[in-house]
């Protein structure tokens, strides 16, 4: 290791250094020798060459105009201290996985990824920086990326001057939201465009995170038992490790809506005691390697049987889901799925004696569930658990095709606070959500393993609880 760092060198960067006063030049000098550099053994990945065609797609789509797709930064949690970083969706889809603050260029000259660089170990930066390899480890080098995403890699300082005309993806990198004026809306929705029909490889990778979401809920299922003793951040806890042992993580801050918290669509805090004999509402997916994400839900008796009025909610709420299975098929209206569950549920709330109610006799048989249905019943389902969603508008007033994959999730919620609801219903919340693909002459629901109607999912929490 030649040592190439004299007295002069160390001491003028200590007097820089926040370390100044701390460490002398001794010690630095001490600190900064003896290092091996890590060895590269770096090959062309496996997502590299359907990324190179993602590339050229979105190049055509925009030519003669550059690109700028940011990795983005991760987000203070405190002071100095960053939340777990997730790259942006659109970053991951064209470069892959990448190091924060990464930015993908696409131009008419060409393209490249520009990479933040570590000062290696040896270097003093590397002992003293916040981001050097002894504090956040050691980062693969630039040539090292360049060979495993095929894509030329450039030092990130080079991308310091304003980029005119070019269009970016903004809101996750100050430096790119600097350099371009674009207000990034018009590649941000072609991005999305481009995203909506998936190939095999990104089904792939949605089959396996709905795979790890089925081992997720069966996991949730074998410790119900627990659940009231130790309330709804024990169940977020059992979830939230099957996706990190089988993901990146969660794909989205799970629902866990024990008792009248089901009635809540973004119920978050996962706080509260779950008592015997209520419902468990789990919302949760799994995050895969490449973002691709899976987005299910179940609603559990804890005790392992419904009571008969949790029964009637939900045996409604499957007749609407497996109505909803059964609309979404290629070449139906986007939203037929959501008319058809709400046609299921708008009867179901007159089996219940909640409807007819004065309050909704003026309107459309379409409108009049929705105080109890909340939501639509479809969503894009991608590497975004509400993928392509700044063209919702556009997908909504289209076609369901092949290449889509959709969440499938209707509800019924009656709140404590519902006056117009009889009495025993308020309080109940019911959900089943399923992730499904759209082929050619159908559909495949990715989330099949999971049982969807009352007693099958009974068979199923008894036969997980043995
Ligand atoms: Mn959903």
């Amino acid at each position: 290791m030649p040592e190439i760092w004299g007295d002069a060198e160390l001491i003028a960067l200590l007097e820089e250094s926040s370390a100044a006063g701390r460490m002398s030049p001794g010690l630095l000098r001490a600190m900064t020798q003896g290092w091996s550099v890590p060895a590269s053994d770096a090959t062309e990945w496996s997502g590299a060459a359907v990324r190179r065609a993602r590339r050229a797609l979105i190049a055509a789509d925009f030519p003669g105009t550059t690109l700028v797709v940011p990795a983005g930064r991760p987000a203070t949690r405190t002071n100095d201290l960053p939340f777990a970083f997730r790259p942006g969706t659109d970053h991951m889809w064209l470069a892959g996985p990448t190091e924060p603050g990464s930015v993908l260029v696409i131009g008419p000259d060409g393209e490249a990824l520009y990479l933040a660089e570590q000062p290696p170990l040896g270097d003093p930066k590397a002992v003293l920086g916040a981001h050097g390899p002894l504090v956040e480890g050691p980062r693969e080098t630039r040539a090292a990326a360049a060979i495993r995403l095929g894509i030329e890699t450039r030092p990130l300082d080079e991308l310091d001057q304003r980029l005119p005309g070019a269009k970016a993806v903004r809101g996750l990198d100050p430096r790119v939201d600097a350099l371009v004026a674009d207000d990034g809306r018009e590649l941000e929705k072609q991005l999305a465009r481009r995203r909506l029909h998936k190939d095999a490889y990104e089904i792939a990778q949605l089959r396996l995170t709905a795979e790890a979401t089925v081992e997720g809920f069966a996991a949730v299922a074998r410790a119900l038992p627990e659940a009231v003793r130790y309330g709804e951040a024990f169940i977020e806890g059992v979830f939230t490790q099957q996706a990190r042992t089988r993901g990146r993580g969660l794909a989205y801050t799970p629902v866990v809506g024990g008792g009248h918290r089901a009635t809540i669509l973004h119920w978050q805090r996962n706080d509260q005691p779950i008592g015997p004999g209520e419902l468990l509402l789990l919302d949760a997916g799994v995050e895969g390697p490449e973002l691709y994400a899976a987005d299910v839900a179940r609603t559990m008796p804890v005790s392992g049987r419904y009571s008969s009025v949790q029964r009637d909610v939900y045996d409604i709420v499957h007749a609407a889901h497996q109505a909803a299975l059964d609309a979404a098929r290629p070449g139906k209206s986007f939203m037929d799925p959501h008319h058809a569950a709400q046609s299921v549920l708008g009867e179901g709330l007159r089996s219940l004696g909640v409807l007819p109610h004065p309050a909704f006799d003026g309107l459309a048989a379409g409108e009049r569930p929705w105080r109890w249905t909340l939501h639509v019943t479809s969503h894009m389902l991608g590497a975004d658990v509400h993928d392509s969603l700044v063209v919702a508008g556009e997908y909504a007033a289209g076609t369901i095709e092949p290449g889509h994959v959709l969440a499938i999730e209707p509800g019924l919620y009656f709140s404590p606070f519902d006056e117009y609801v009889p009495e025993q219903l308020r309080g109940i919340g019911v959900r089943i959500e399923d992730n499904v693909v759209v082929e050619a002459d159908g559909i495949e629901v990715l989330t099949a393993a999971l049982p969807t109607s009352a007693g099958d999912v009974e068979d199923w929490v008894a036969a997980c609880a043995e």
